[in-house]
């Protein structure tokens, strides 16, 4: 008995599936010869690696996984979709409404930072994964609603940091902190959020620039994902980030020279060349942490929000930036202090406690550690 021909209405969509996954042309032909339990896309190496794979692939590694980290994960990329949808008609309110008016579609306008941080809450708060939330925007935790199931993680994060920037269109970003939930009982509390960023158990950042990028950790490696807007994915794009020892960029705010100590003043000149130390670096300050970060991530270099006399502990949060951020550096190569001792090492007192940042190159962080421990 001959093989049964397939109807021509499924050739063309097994065709057209195998053109979409790049896997070249399938004729009709070839599809008349496939033998019973032979598929028609061949399971080789291809060069897309979605996120979701990749996530997978890492969780495989390790197989006291039980996925929910990586499920946090997942919805972490979803949340950012989402926010990147918005952000990116963020230049059409003037069109459309402004913030806090009725739109075309008399719909209420929301600022960005407010729906950044509701999208975030309501695609993980269902989800039986956490414990607890913190956010930048809120000023206590955010519990997990009765109705739902908790789990064994608490989730901080800033949902849309540097937003006063979007007004002119400069990059924004969200950053994130996972850490395993250490009190009892089925509810985070605030001892589950102020632990060292040493515990963390994976961070990562969302940058919303000319395209958006996800970056994250789980303490082994530093992987950036791509959003490909035409299919909705972050695909693996830039495996394994390794920062350089020394970096050629310094981001700083240079307006507050007059209001720091003379110890930074010192280092600042150091990396500016002007005593004739080291070369000078590049000077590079966009004013939004992430852009500012990962710029130097990918290409090296120091960025320093120091105290100051007006600001003593600095302006920049310890658990939703210093310590994500300190995590990613060091698991790329790189340090981060705040003046004397490891981001990292910190022990939270508060919820939204700030912090000095000197974070970057690990050259560069050991200039700033050493010369800012001189007397
Ligand atoms: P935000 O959390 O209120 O958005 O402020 C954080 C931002 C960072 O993105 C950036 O590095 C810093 O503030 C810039 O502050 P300054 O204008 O003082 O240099
Ligand atoms: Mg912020």
């Amino acid at each position: 008995m001959s093989p049964r021909k397939p109807p021509a209405r499924s050739i063309r969509c097994a065709v057209a599936l195998a053109r979409v996954l790049h896997v070249g042309s399938v004729s009709g032909a070839a599809l008349h010869s496939l033998q019973p339990g032979q598929t028609v896309v061949k399971h080789t190496a291809t060069s897309v690696v979605t996120i979701e794979r990749y996530i997978i692939e890492q969780e495989r590694l390790f197989p006291e996984a039980t996925g929910e980290l990586s499920g946090i994960l997942y919805d972490i990329a979803l949340a950012a979709k989402m926010i990147a949808s918005k952000v990116r008609r963020a230049g059409l309110v003037d069109i459309l409404g402004a913030m806090g008016t009725e739109n075309v579609q008399g719909e209420i306008q929301q600022k960005l930072d407010v729906f950044a941080n509701e999208i975030i809450v309501k695609a993980m708060d269902h989800t039986g994964r956490l414990a607890a939330m913190a956010s930048e925007e809120e000023p206590d935790i955010i519990p997990i609603p009765d109705e739902f199931k908790t789990g064994k993680y608490v989730l901080l994060f800033d949902p849309l940091d540097g937003s006063s920037n979007i007004d002119v269109n400069v990059p924004v970003g969200t950053i994130f902190s996972v850490l395993k939930k250490i009190t009892r009982g089925n509810h985070g509390n605030l001892e589950d959020m102020l632990q060292p960023g040493r515990r963390q158990v994976a961070a990562g950042y969302v940058i919303y620039g000319s395209s958006t990028m996800l970056v994250y950790t789980t303490g082994q490696g530093v992987h950036g994902f791509t959003l490909d807007p035409s299919i909705g994915e972050f695909l693996l794009s830039h495996p394994n980030i390794q920062t350089p020892k020394r970096g050629r960029y310094l981001s700083v705010n240079n307006s507050y020279e007059q209001l720091w100590d003379a110890r930074v003043t010192a280092l600042m000149r150091r990396y500016r060349g002007l005593d004739a130390v080291q070369k000078p670096m590049n000077e590079r300050y966009v004013g939004s942490l992430v852009a500012d970060f990962h710029r130097n991530l990918l290409g090296g270099g120091l960025f320093a929000y120091p105290a100051n006399r007006q600001s003593p502990r600095g302006k920049l949060r310890l658990l939703y930036e210093a310590n994500p951020l300190a995590f990613i550096v060091e698991a790329a190569g790189g340090a981060a202090i705040d003046g004397t001792m490891d981001i990292l090492n910190v022990m939270p007192t508060e919820l939204h406690q700030r912090t000095p940042l000197f974070i970057g190159s690990k050259d560069d962080v050991e200039t700033a550690r050493e010369m800012l421990h001189e007397q």
